[in-house]
């Protein structure tokens, strides 16, 4: 069992305990929920702690929970938890990882609507609360209702209790906190800091730091901070608090002086900082959150304001922080060679648009229309975009009916093209790949557009040697030139399917395939490193939002984001390029 997992645990049986009596139980609930939050913050694997007779270095954990966690490692289960979890319904605990959900109201709610299905109960209670059934209950009403449905609505988002938090999510957290650490003033400078400043797709911890010549002050007014729900850890130049929904905050403060230093100690990521830490010992530097000592100079601490200052003391280029993982930059940086990335401002268009053209589709559809939507690229300084609505569904129309909606389509960007000039518009679909590997419409339809767009929609379990077959063949059609959202997970939610990515490479490498890294803050796949091998294998990508409504458009940053940890300058982008440039690439 994995840390996530065994925290997860000792969560359920804290909640059995409050449903038999919390005020009884008080002293159980407490101290499980304290051994989850140290199991969950741990940088050791229980497993390992424990072969290792180490089980004490788990902070607030006293010895009966260390005895059952040695049960556990043991026999995978634990009998005194099976004897507690035994008297509460197995259904509830699906609902404990929803922000808002205590143990008193899943319980209830199970147990009124006799809710059985632990696979289904999310989904069920989901139900209820639409129908207004909820409302109806003793001690719930239509505020807790509407508040449920939200809840339900940011947890299908991947905003969970336990989980990593998706970007997004954790930097609304910060700039909130930002907001509010704003208003003091003494506080000098803010910023985030850890993976947030990363940009990593998904969040631990959100982590912040500020420079202050009042730590004291600072650090009191942090854990002030109205969203706090606890405060976990308070010293003299950090602070740990909890927030609600769970989520876990750590400020560190420094004098303006000395914050270059702290920026770069605390960006991390670790395995960054500790090569840099062994390549500034080879020349006689040791470093630290505080600043650099040199041997040369006695130990004397230099302190620097700024991180640029920080790395150039130790001879090296500025690193952005996407790239921080110890994946070759810091000897780039050493030789003045770090790559130029991709930014946003880079980007001239977005191929993956669902406008609300009434295009029957085998999946969902948009809610703006075309018109709406190039208004917004006009908006974002965009030269060209394509619509890429699902294909018209095959199981409710006959070819020719396809053909049909498409050819309407085809007219319908052909006049846009005439009446508006500042946006190209291309013709694209995204296209089903069926199981089989052929796609969802036939030539003569495939005929009416520029290009398509391919994807997996459906039949996610395959093998991984048929899932790559599948979509090769897919991919193989003259017509389609981009696979979009490749592995098809939903962070926090399904993992995707298996490729072979050395095949998917070498064949897009030599049918100039390209691979899409979709922007959309649950996907966001291509991964960072995925991004990095395709370029390696010198594979063009785009970037696409996957933008159902007008608004998703300006989620085009976390595409960029992605890109940028996977290494990609403007030259690997297509929608980096000129229209002349992009257009070649694209229907070459
Ligand atoms: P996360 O929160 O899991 O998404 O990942 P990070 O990278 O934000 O990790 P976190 O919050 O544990 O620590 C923030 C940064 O602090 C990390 O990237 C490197 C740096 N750091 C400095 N000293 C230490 C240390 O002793 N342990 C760890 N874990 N990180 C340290
Ligand atoms: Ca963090
Ligand atoms: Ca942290
Ligand atoms: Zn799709």
């Amino acid at each position: 069992m994995t840390n996530a997992e065994i925290a997860k645990l000792l969560r359920h049986v804290a909640a059995a305990y409050i449903i038999k009596d919390e005020s009884k139980y008080h002293f159980q609930v407490v101290a499980y929920q304290k051994a989850a939050d140290a199991i969950e913050n741990s940088t050791s694997e229980v497993k390992d702690l424990a072969h290792e007779n180490r089980l004490e270095s788990l902070p607030g954990v006293g010895p009966s929970i260390r005895g059952y966690l040695e049960e556990l490692v043991k026999n995978n289960s634990v009998e005194h938890f099976n004897k507690v979890l035994s008297n509460v319904p197995e259904a509830m605990f699906p609902l404990l990882d929803i922000p808002s959900f205590g143990p008193k109201k899943a319980f209830k709610l199970v147990n009124y609507f006799e809710l059985g299905d632990k696979k289904t109960v999310i989904e069920d209670v989901k139900k209820l609360a639409l129908k207004g059934e909820i409302a109806k209950l003793d001690g719930f009403g239509d505020k807790s209702q509407a508040d449920m449905l939200q809840a339900i609505g940011e947890f299908e988002l991947g905003v969970n209790k336990t989980s990593r938090m998706v970007l997004p999510f954790a930097s609304e957290i910060a700039d909130k906190l930002i907001e509010y650490l704003e208003k003091s003033s003494d506080v000098k400078k803010v910023f985030p800091l850890g993976s947030l400043r990363r940009k990593k797709e998904t969040i631990g911890d959100v982590d912040v730091a500020v420079a202050t010549n009042k730590p004291k002050e600072v650090l009191d007014y942090f854990v002030s901070y109205p969203l706090k729900e606890r405060i976990l850890e308070k010293g003299d130049a950090t602070a740990s608090i909890l927030i609600s929904g769970g989520k876990h905050i750590d400020l560190m403060v420094q004098p303006p002086e000395a914050f270059g230093s702290l920026l770069q100690h605390f960006t991390g990521s670790k395995e960054h900082n500790i090569k840099l830490r062994e390549y500034a010992l080879k020349k006689g530097l040791s470093l630290s959150e505080y600043g650099i000592k040199r041997k040369e100079k006695d130990d004397k601490l230099e302190q620097y304001d700024d991180e640029v200052k920080f790395y150039h003391a130790l001879g090296l280029d500025w690193i952005p922080p996407e790239i921080r993982e110890n994946q070759g930059e810091i000897e780039l940086a050493a030789s003045h060679k770090l790559p130029k990335l991709l930014e946003l401002k880079d980007i001239k268009g977005d191929f993956h648009l669902h406008s609300s053209f009434p295009i029957e589709p085998s999946h969902d559809m948009g809610v703006d229309t075309m018109e709406t939507m190039i208004e917004k690229a006009h908006s974002l300084g965009y030269d060209y975009l394509g619509f890429s609505e699902h294909n018209p569904s095959q199981s409710k129309h006959t070819a020719k009916q396809v053909y049909e909606i498409l050819k309407k389509r085809s007219n319908k960007i052909e006049q846009l093209n005439k009446s508006n000039k500042s946006i190209r518009v291309i013709s694209l679909l995204e296209t089903d790949i069926m199981p089989n590997g052929d796609l969802a419409i036939d030539n003569s339809s495939l005929d009416l557009l520029d290009a398509t767009l391919v994807s997996i929609h459906s039949v996610f379990s395959m093998s991984k040697v048929e899932m790559t077959k599948r979509v090769i063949k897919g991919l193989s059609h003259p017509k389609a030139r981009i696979l979009t959202h490749p592995t098809g997970r939903l962070l926090n939610q399904r993992p995707g399917y298996e490729l072979d990515w050395r095949e998917i490479f070498a064949f897009c490498k030599s049918e100039k395939k390209i691979l899409e890294i979709n922007a959309f803050p649950s996907r966001l796949d291509l991964s960072d490193s995925l991004v990095k091998q395709a370029i390696d294998h010198g594979i063009k990508l785009v970037i696409n939002t996957d933008s159902h409504a007008v608004d998703q458009m300006s989620l085009m940053r976390y595409g960029v984001d992605v890109a940028r940890r996977g290494w990609a300058t403007r030259d690997d982008i297509l929608n980096a390029q000129e229209y002349n440039t992009m257009i070649k690439w694209l229907l070459p």
